[in-house]
């Protein structure tokens, strides 16, 4: 069985470690998203694809779900002494190696799919990690300060806690970027799609922003987990996102904002289960159970109610 998967950070990394569980015999390829990475002192940062890599690798710390587990943070202390900037970025000694790889690898030209696989050769995820593109996009929010600010959305996202309101969210360089090499046929070539409980809009919504990939999703079998539980995201700040695109935050409206278009089975947790009497989610089949990813039995069940609902469906 083949399945594809479009993830973002630590709820996708979270539920892949259930669906390798739930299938261990199914090929997995993970369209990561790239939206959030950004360049510091230098050094490309990946955030949702180390959460990745690191998160299957066995590598992540698990309380933060970001960065790598036991670690230590003398170069930042120095950065620190230098007065370096930015200085709310938190980046460990061992997570340090891990850009300094990819920014040497990325300097002698070797493209980010390229090096993403270099590095995976390392932690052996048991997956396919496919960056979402080659091509440098970088989500952006619009805040409304003394004047109207584009920021990075890392810099809205870890400096500004996402407190001020996003006016938008634009994800910089999209328009011109191409499908990652793999990508495409990664979407054809699977069984079924599963969009994980990742931010709708800049995890998922990222991805499907790179020209190409929505409409390819589109034709797959699709089935979504929801990341809101009883009207607030189950981590992060995704209701700061969907606030800024004018999308409620609930478990009904996120599907709507998919539509049936592009997703035909919805995964809710019990309290939302209403979901399924929705008119506005009509042409969606609404399945409810419980959605904490507590541990891995817990998520190792939500990912089998994902891939049994997709083999309904497709
Ligand atoms: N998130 C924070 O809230 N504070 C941090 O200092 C921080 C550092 C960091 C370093 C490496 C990395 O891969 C992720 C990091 N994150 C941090 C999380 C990051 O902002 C999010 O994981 C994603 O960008 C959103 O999914």
């Amino acid at each position: 069985m083949r399945i594809t998967v479009l993830a973002g950070g630590v709820g996708a990394a979270r539920f892949l470690r259930g669906l390798k569980s739930a299938v261990p015999e199914a090929q997995i390829t993970v369209i990561g998203n790239t939206g959030d990475d950004i360049t510091l002192f230098g050094l490309r940062v990946c955030p949702d694809l180390d959460t990745v890599m690191y998160t299957l690798g066995g590598g992540i710390n698990e309380d933060q779900g970001w960065g790598r587990a036991g670690e230590t943070f003398s170069v930042r202390e120095e950065l620190a002494a230098y007065g370096a900037s930015p200085a709310w970025f938190t980046l460990g000694d061992r997570d340090f190696a891990t850009h300094i790889l990819r920014s040497k690898l990325l300097a002698e030209g070797r493209p980010l799919s390229a090096v993403t696989e270099e590095l995976c050769r390392r932690w052996q995820p048991g997956v396919r990690l496919l960056p979402m593109s080659d091509d440098p996009v970088e989500t952006h929010a619009e805040i409304q300060g003394s004047e109207r600010a584009l920021v990075h959305f890392q810099e809205w996202w870890v400096r500004l806690h996402a407190e001020v309101p996003a006016l938008a969210i634009t994800a910089v360089g999209a328009e011109d970027a191409a499908p990652g090499p793999g990508v495409l046929d990664a979407i054809a070539a699977a069984d079924f799609v599963l969009f994980p409980p990742s931010n709708p809009v800049v995890s998922i919504g990222t991805i499907l922003s790179v020209p190409g990939i929505r409409e390819a999703v589109a034709a797959r079998t699709v089935v979504g987990v929801s990341p809101i539980i009883g009207g607030a995201p189950v981590r992060g700040m995704a209701d700061a996102c969907l606030t800024a695109i004018g999308v409620e935050t609930s478990a009904s409206a996120v599907a709507a904002h998919y539509g049936s278009g592009l997703i035909s089975g919805w995964l809710v947790d019990d309290q939302d289960k209403a979901a399924a009497d929705d008119p506005a989610l009509g042409g969606i089949v609404v399945r409810a159970l419980p959605l904490y990813m507590r541990d891995l039995a817990t998520t190792t069940a939500i990912a089998r109610a994902a891939v049994d609902l997709a083999k309904e469906l497709a």
